[in-house]
């Protein structure tokens, strides 16, 4: 019992590390909107392992929750859909920018203010997960 404990353990320390050289992620920031308005966050996922990936959720101890959203102009009007997943391509990425992809952070924490720096988790389908560093900026991305 004690071996697998550590066993355990040691699987979890060493995980980041081996993802971190494979997938990566840049660009990353929080558009932080008043009154408690959902916030949005965009970042660049970057694949560089030989297997396509899946972003299939996002969480952050900043937000309620976070949801896959994508924005599309529908008849002239801008909505936002959910998705299931994100795919980045084996040696390619995957975009999230303002008027496409975004998570979407509902109920956003006091902590969600701009200058200030929240981490979000991203969970991918193969069970991985990868926390980066997102800077938040007010409604006008300053
Ligand atoms: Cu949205």
């Amino acid at each position: 019992m004690r071996k697998f404990v550590f066993v355990a353990l040691a699987a979890i320390a060493y995980a980041p590390a081996a993802l971190a050289g494979g997938l990566t992620v840049s660009d990353a920031w929080m558009r932080s909107l008043p009154n408690g308005l959902p916030a949005a966050g965009y970042f660049v996922l970057h694949n560089d392992t030989a297997k396509a990936v899946s972003l299939t959720g996002a969480s952050s101890p900043a937000c309620g929750m976070i949801m896959l959203h994508k924005s599309e102009m529908v008849g002239g009007m801008m909505q936002m859909s959910h998705m299931d997943k994100v795919d980045a391509p084996a040696g390619g990425t995957a975009t999230f920018a303002p008027g496409g992809n975004h998570l979407m952070c509902m109920e956003p924490k006091p902590a969600l203010k701009p200058g200030a720096t929240v981490a979000v988790t991203l969970s991918f389908a193969d069970g991985s997960s990868l926390t980066a560093n997102f800077p938040v900026k007010n409604a006008s991305g300053k």
